[in-house]
């Protein structure tokens, strides 16, 4: 079997900042054996985190989602590689970190801090289309 080479988007969310885990979330991606292409630091407008997450409008850790991701800097890449979109959710681990496997970042790193909104480290796409319709909303300057 084939597989084809995908890119994702992969963000540190302001926790994972501010907890000084940039580091080591980018060696578990790299240790993994998945290339970085492109990697910035932003504070990213309302606008946009509102574009990246429109799927979750009016639910209830909507807006303290919003918050919680203008609440620092947050580092934004696009890594690639053979199945990269499920290989980087299966090493970050499940959404809730309480119950994330132990090995994945949230598991490792992360737990309930008793927030509105988890606070998680990381995002990653979920899909081909949303790979590339998030790589467009934080990657404008890439676009062919
Ligand atoms: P994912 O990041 O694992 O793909 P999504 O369901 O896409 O999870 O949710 C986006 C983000 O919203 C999560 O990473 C988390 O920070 C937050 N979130 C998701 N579900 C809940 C919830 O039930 N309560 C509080 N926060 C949530
Ligand atoms: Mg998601």
């Amino acid at each position: 079997m084939t597989s084809p080479i995908e890119q994702t988007l992969i963000l540190v969310k302001p926790d994972g900042v501010k907890r000084r885990l940039i580091g080591e979330i980018i060696s578990r991606i790299e240790a993994k054996g998945y290339h970085l292409v492109a990697v910035k630091m932003i504070e990213p407008e309302l606008s946009l985190l509102q574009a990246h997450y429109r799927e979750h409008e009016g639910k209830p850790f909507y807006q303290p989602l919003l918050d919680f991701m203008q609440s620092g800097p947050i580092v934004a890449m696009i890594a690639e590689g053979e199945r990269v979109i499920e290989g980087f959710r299966s090493i970050a681990g499940a959404t809730d970190p309480t119950v994330a496997a132990p090995g994945s970042i949230r598991g490792d790193l992360a737990r309930d801090q008793g927030t509105k909104v988890v606070q998680n480290l990381v995002h990653g796409s979920d899909s081909v289309e949303s790979a590339k319709r998030e790589i467009g909303i934080f990657f404008p300057e890439l676009k062919k």
